[in-house]
């Protein structure tokens, strides 16, 4: 049965109006479904000039040719139960990779005087952060820092491209980090000043003064493209887009009012500018991203492909309702006007959407840089309150579990992760108890603090025989 689909919604605004004034920097899936997205609507809704320049550093060069070779122009398919509503996104006026056209192209972009705004989808590790500060250690932040001209990093390159703008004069810019970090316009700033700070004092100064660094919380289920969703997608459009990405119709942005010049009028498509972010970051870092973390690592291990299969485990779905009420929303502080259970429903329904076909897999890469925030801060609240945290234990354990690389049934199950080399060498030297407590002392993932706490490692260690002893399912039904 094909999808009923409605016909594309083509971007109605001048294109040749469009100036380069945003440069999205880690232009990939999530930004073309959400940062784009919104930013279309925006051009649709005003006669405004705001045009973007899609940047990637490392990979995806031939991916930008392949969207210059149509312009810039990409679809975007809504995927629900109803069907596939399709959208043009044309707010794209020109690509740049760092390889491909060399940095000096990118550094005098970034320098340029008529450039407004800098919005960032580097993912976390993306940021080179220890804790809350640029970790000065990384490899590739010192290779930056030894060669400041010739940067490789997204921070070196941020940096060296504020330095040329602070020498030509040109005004300060804003850098809007949409990457699932709390606080992310903070530990952003807090990276660039870091940086700045090994190199020139006037440096800092100059981005601490004109620069701004606002906070977003970003939302958007979007799944990597797979050959069936190519398909998909060139079935209703009736001709194929290889720039094309489909994401469910849900989307949210809410950003910090602060800006160091213009502001898009983004709000015009739906984002919300707020004096304070933290509270709309962390709801939903912690019940959307927290119960994909959990559903990812221990759905994995029990053989679920997607999130959608998940939810069709009636353990599975009771879990990531319970982890969301019980274990994540008491360590909030909910935003005015929130239902929290309203919210939780709408994240499980969100789940279940069954054309989105999430990967576990997908979700569970770069673990040692998202479960901090997403299940070890709301841990930590609880060993402050006495307050249990069984599916939470369960979910850290769960990924101990899936970084042995199999599941189960001795599936593989990859491990995408900065920290892969390392926890495949802890993996390969013991199990059980050992092993746990060698990755109880990773202090990138796990800091000094929680390990030491003999409730925390006791808690983890428990959750990890069990799952072991009577499999994922049975211990979750257990904690239920
Ligand atoms: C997911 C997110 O891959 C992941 O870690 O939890 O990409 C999630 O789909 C988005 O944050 C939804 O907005």
């Amino acid at each position: 049965m094909s999808d009923p689909t409605s016909a594309i919604q083509e971007s109605p605004y001048d294109r040749s109006a469009l100036r380069p004034r945003i440069l999205h920097l880690g232009f990939g899936a999530f930004a073309k479904a959400h940062v784009m997205a919104f930013h279309d609507d925006m051009l649709r809704r005003t006669s405004g000039d705001w045009g973007v320049i899609a940047v990637r550093l490392h990979s995806g060069a031939d991916e930008l040719t392949q969207l210059d070779e149509a312009g810039g122009v990409f679809t975007v398919g809504e995927m629900s139960g109803a069907g596939l509503h399709l959208r043009e996104i044309g707010c794209v006026t020109g690509t740049l990779h760092a390889r491909r056209d060399g940095l000096p192209a990118l550094l005098s972009r970034i320098a340029d005087p008529g450039l407004g705004v800098i919005t960032l989808t580097i993912t976390e590790k993306g940021y080179c952060l220890s804790g809350s500060a640029l970790d000065l250690a990384h490899d590739g932040i010192r290779e930056d820092l030894a060669n400041p001209e010739a940067p490789r990093t997204a921070i070196g390159i941020l940096a060296q491209g504020l330095a040329m703008r602070m020498a030509t004069g040109a005004p300060g810019v804003t850098i809007l980090s949409c990457d699932n970090l709390p606080a992310n316009g903070h530990l952003c700033r807090r990276a660039l000043l870091d940086y700045a700070g090994q190199l020139d004092p006037k440096l800092t100064e100059w981005i601490e003064t004109v620069c701004r660094f606002p906070c977003s919380m970003v939302d958007r289920i979007t799944p990597a493209m797979t050959q069936a969703s190519r398909q998909k997608l060139e079935a209703a459009l009736g001709r194929p887009d290889p720039n094309g990405i489909l994401c469910e119709p849900f989307r949210q942005w809410v950003i910090e009012d602060s800006f160091a010049g213009e502001r898009p009028q983004w709000d015009l498509a739906g984002a919300q500018f707020v004096a304070d972010v933290a509270p709309f970051e962390e709801m939903k870092l912690r019940l959307l991203n927290g119960s994909h973390s959990f559903l990812a690592y221990l759905g994995a291990l029990a053989d679920k492909e997607t999130i959608s299969d998940c939810m069709n485990e009636p353990v599975l779905k009771s879990a990531a309702q319970k982890l969301m009420l019980d274990e994540q929303a008491p360590t909030l502080e909910v935003p005015g006007g929130v239902d929290i259970p309203g919210y939780a429903a709408d994240l499980i329904e969100r789940f279940s959407n069954p054309a989105l076909q999430h990967k576990t897999t997908q979700i569970a890469s770069d673990g040692s840089q998202k479960l901090p925030q997403r299940l070890l801060a709301p841990i930590r609240h609880h060993l402050g309150t006495g307050r249990p945290w069984p599916l939470s234990a369960l979910a850290v354990a769960g990924w101990m579990h899936y970084c042995r690389g199999a599941s189960e049934t001795s599936a593989a199950l990859p491990l995408n992760d900065p920290l892969a080399e390392r926890i495949r060498s802890i993996a390969g030297q013991s199990d059980g108890t050992g092993y746990v407590d060698t990755l109880l002392s990773l202090t990138p993932v796990f800091g000094d603090e929680l390990p030491a706490s003999q409730d925390f490692a006791d808690k983890i260690r428990s959750a990890y025989d069990d799952i072991g002893s009577r499999g994922v399912i049975n211990s979750i039904a257990a904690s239920l």
